[in-house]
């Protein structure tokens, strides 16, 4: 039995390989409330090379694990050390990641949370906790106050992000810890002003007594950075687990394989200390917006149109989407056509080379990112990534009908979902409704079409009361149905 990866095994790994820090000297600045594949190759890597560039030792990371205990189990027995493995044609370079010093299950552990959160030595929380996450309502970027967040208001454990949040930053004042920067990390318009608003909300409905005086101390004391992150971080396989223990020699449950491309756009609003990020990569600007919309609208739009149109094909991997000719030609066309035209690009970059990028990251066959993954939660995402977009080229006169396809095809598949057409079921968190309301239209694309623009959650008004849009989906449902994914994305590109 080949043995683990761990703290005592690790000396005996090239030099390579070995991580870029001493992982023991490390104390933890940093709390990490969703500690999943894309920090672990992402944030945990850059923050990792600014600690080796600096030589500072305050900056590991203490990740906490929201919903299942799956990741502490996995990550404790090997001293949360684990290996990413870069990969994009004959380009490999797989390396162990040193800088995530501890992990927290929340469930099990939750006042523990609270404590890192409200440690004087932490100085950054930052979060990937997806879109669905941040319990914001889509159209207003307030706090939706649903049946969670209703919980954690009456509870003094709390179980969601926000919550975590704001009993963490009650804990701070009242212990006098000095100030914080909350550092989101998710693909989510406005990130940093979405987390502020929704942590604001729920202090106001807490009973005045504990939070009097707390927004001020929050309006002095805590900063809420937005972010754009960028960088293919496909969960955990067994493929991975395989590779990373024929090249290291050590079993590594853990290990990532993850793409060469990284980016990280930070806006450069901080309350107190941060790794010295600008030293390894990390872009610092005084608004990201560009950024976010660029990322947003080219790369997960087109993301997703290939989760759902490869799901329809019973394609389980993007890359396998990507290989399919007609369908890769389709997003290549989407971002050029449709997406670009409703983004300023930020300043100096090449738009042109930006979208021929997208389509080949999607097509590295390593990466093996399941079409299922993406295609989850479609209801958080394709508000930003489709729906925003495609109202702007309606306003502006424009028919957008590839980014309509893309909508067609998520909604064919919620249709075939919804209905056991795949070996799992719909995931995504207004599932309940996309049933009832799939369910209802039984066969008839014109019903489910229409049930589905109905969801006030996901599509805005414009969108859902534009003739247009509910008469092209109908056709693209209908047809998706008649003549199959390829047959339509053929048509569509004339
Ligand atoms: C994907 C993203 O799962 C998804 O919805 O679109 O995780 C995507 O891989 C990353 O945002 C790329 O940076």
């Amino acid at each position: 039995m080949t043995e683990r990866l761990c703290l005592e095994t690790l000396p005996r790994l090239d030099t390579a390989h070995r991580p870029a820090v001493e992982p023991g000297a490390l104390s933890c600045g940093i709390v990490h409330l969703g500690i999943g594949a894309f920090h672990r190759a992402h944030q945990a890597v850059y923050t990792e090379a600014a600690a080796a560039a600096t030589g500072s030792s305050d900056w590991g990371i203490c990740g906490v694990s929201q919903r299942s205990p799956g990741v502490l189990n996995t990550l404790a027995p090997q001293d949360f050390l684990y290996s990413v493995l870069e990969r994009e044609k004959d380009e490999s370079r797989l390396r162990v990641v040193g800088s995530l010093r501890e992990v927290l299950f929340a469930g099990a552990d939750p006042d523990l949370v609270i404590a890192r959160l409200a440690a004087p030595t932490t100085r950054i929380v930052s979060l990937t906790v997806t879109e669905k996450g941040y319990h914001a309502d889509l159209a207003t970027g307030r706090l939706r106050v649903d049946e969670e967040v209703r919980a954690d208001l009456g509870a003094r454990v709390p179980r969601t992000a926000v919550g975590q949040l704001v009993r963490g930053l009650q804990r701070r004042r009242a212990e006098d810890a000095g100030p914080l920067t909350i550092i989101p990390c998710d693909n989510v318009s406005a990130n940093g002003r979405t987390a502020e608003t929704v942590v604001r909300d729920f202090c106001r409905l807490l009973p005045e007594e504990s939070t009097d005086g707390l927004e001020e101390w929050i309006s002095e004391n805590v900063a809420f950075p937005s972010t754009m992150v960028d960088r293919i971080v496909p969960a955990t396989s067994e493929e991975a687990v395989h590779e990373v223990q024929r090249r290291l020699g050590l079993r590594d449950e853990a290990a990532l394989v993850t793409e060469t491309f990284t980016q990280w756009v930070v806006e450069d609003r901080f309350r107190g200390a941060r790794p010295a990020w600008e030293q390894v990569g990390v872009t610092f600007t005084h608004d990201v917006t560009p950024y976010e919309l660029m990322k947003l609208r080219l790369v997960n739009a087109s993301n997703s149109a290939l989760a759902y149109l490869g799901l329809l094909a019973q394609l389980p991997h993007i890359s396998d989407a990507v290989d399919v000719p007609e369908f890769a030609a389709y997003a290549d066309a989407l971002v050029r056509r449709e997406m670009a035209p409703t983004i300023d690009a930020p300043p100096g970059t090449d738009v042109d080379a930006f979208c021929a990028g997208v389509v080949r990251r999607f097509g590295n066959p390593w990466l093996r990112h399941r079409t299922r993954q993406v295609a989850m939660d479609g209801t958080q995402k394709i508000p930003q990534r489709l729906l925003r977009p495609m109202a702007e080229s309606r306003a502006a006169g424009r028919e957008p009908v590839l980014a309509a396809l893309a909508v067609a095809a998520w909604m064919a598949y919620v249709g075939s979902a919804a209905s056991g057409g795949y070996e799992w079921s719909l995931e995504d968190p207004l599932a309940d409704e996309l049933i009832r309301v799939t369910g209802s239209a039984g066969s008839s694309a014109q019903r489910l079409v229409t049930g589905l623009l109905g969801m006030q959650r996901v599509f805005p008004d414009d969108v859902a009361q534009d003739e247009w849009f509910r008469a092209t989906l109908t056709d693209m449902v209908a047809d998706l149905g008649r003549f199959g994914p390829h047959a339509v994305v053929d048509a569509v590109l004339g």
